[in-house]
């Protein structure tokens, strides 16, 4: 097979196994089966529905939902505790089988990944034969169902995927791109959570045609950096290629506030929470001697966002408050989103970590750093501990956790 070409034409697969967790356990204790069922924290505590299954999908319960909430809504609700162990040795085996087609994989997470098979030629080249393959082999060798997507482009694909869910496949030719997107709800769209979502359908944008009527400009104009993916997106533009060596770079927690915060000690408030779950999501990744950096990231009620960012090994609080006050103090304007998170690089050393600086004035201070707003994106990083899945008792609707990542194994 040859690389992938980076413009049009290709061929991609996003494969999403359906309701993870659930039929993992399902298929290991059939009785499961046919009843509502949930994987997370215990309803007595403060734990959160990491999944659950179709059925108990009708009850309106959801990821992220408290338990408890969960439990008032099905009292006949079956609740397990994830079992990471294995759904990382099935998550490794779906990989194995999606490798047979081509080496461009790359996982999102421990249930979804990309395939690029532009340049297989496997299934005499289709893409549509692959997909249904991998599905069915799935099936067989794994014993659960996944949902795949088939489109020219990452951005559609994911969308494909979710669209005949559960147990489906959905395929958008290149011809049919067009058609697709014009109406498609903005909601779909990678970075579109309900906060903007809210602010799009008060300027009468409820699809992609009515975001194809604006200019790119004007978009920038509304929407800040975001303005011109949004452009792009809502025209089924998407030139990311499938990256198998994408290494995790950052993880980070952050949320979009569904009523701003409007004072520096109201963010410091908040910030508490956020440091909890980074900090469990560190420990999760194994990755804390690994943390090169500490950002704080706002974006504030203009969209306008900034991040204060400080060379450190360690967590902090002391340091998170200065980079919070120094990133509050960029702008008047209350605050929609906040973030706080790490970067990564090699393995710190044990003098590295002694030479670190205490209280000195933070170094290494960079603005405003244009990314699509990850929290919004619900693909970002599913977290895996069902407790240290975004509480919405923590915040707001709008949470979310995010990490840049990859590898074989997304701990
Ligand atoms: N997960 C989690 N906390 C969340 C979201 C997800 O722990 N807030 C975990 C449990 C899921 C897995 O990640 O099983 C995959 O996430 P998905 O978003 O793909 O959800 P499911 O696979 O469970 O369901 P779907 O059929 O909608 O894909
Ligand atoms: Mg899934």
């Amino acid at each position: 097979m040859s690389d992938s070409p980076s413009s049009a034409n290709r061929k991609i697969i996003h494969c999403d196994c359906d309701c993870f967790y659930a039929s993992i356990e399902m298929r290991d204790d059939p009785s499961l089966r046919g009843r509502p069922l949930a994987v997370g924290g215990r309803p007595e505590g403060r734990g959160v529905v990491a999944t659950c299954n179709y059925e108990a999908r009708h009850f309106g319960i959801h990821s992220a939902m408290p338990m408890a909430h969960a439990l008032r809504l099905c009292p006949e609700l079956l609740i397990l505790p994830p079992a990471m162990e294995k759904y990382r040795i099935a998550s490794n085996q779906i990989q194995a089988i999606m490798l047979e087609y081509s080496e461009l994989m790359e996982p999102l997470s421990l249930d979804e990944a990309y395939l690029d098979v532009t340049g297989s030629d496997r299934c005499q080249g289709s893409a549509t034969l692959i997909a249904r393959e991998i599905r069915a082999r799935v099936f067989e060798q794994v014993g659960i169902t996944v949902s795949a997507g088939v489109a020219p482009n990452k951005f559609l694909a994911k969308i494909a995927s979710d669209w005949n869910k559960p147990d489906g496949m959905f395929v958008v030719r290149p011809v049919d791109v067009a058609d697709f997107v014009s109406q498609l709800p903005v909601k779909k769209l990678h970075g579109v959570g309900k906060v903007t979502a809210a602010r799009m359908h008060s300027l009468g944008i409820e699809t992609c045609a009515d975001l194809q009527t604006w200019t790119p400009e004007a978009l920038t104009r509304v929407f800040g950096s975001f303005g011109d993916r949004l452009h792009q997106l809502s025209h089924g533009i998407d030139d990311r290629e499938v990256n198998p060596t994408r290494e995790r770079k950052s993880i980070s927690v952050e949320t979009t506030y569904v009523r701003d915060l409007r004072s520096l000690e109201a963010c410091r408030v908040e910030m508490g929470e956020l440091l909890a779950q980074l900090r469990k999501r560190i420990a999760r990744a194994q990755a804390g001697d690994t943390m090169h950096k500490l950002f704080v990231k706002l974006r504030f009620a203009d969209f306008s966002r900034t991040t204060a960012e400080c060379v450190a090994h360690t967590l902090a609080p002391a340091r998170v408050e200065r980079l919070l006050r120094e990133a509050h103090g960029r702008s008047s304007k209350s605050v929609r989103l906040m973030g706080v998170g790490i970067r990564l690089g090699p393995p710190v050393t044990q003098f590295e970590l002694f030479q670190e600086p205490g209280n000195e004035p933070v170094p290494d201070m960079v603005d405003d750093i244009a990314e699509v707003d990850d929290a919004e994106a619900r693909h970002a990083a599913p977290p895996e501990g069902a407790d240290d899945a975004p509480s919405n008792d923590a915040a707001t609707p709008g949470a979310a956790a995010s990490s840049d990542r990859s590898g074989a194994d997304p701990a």
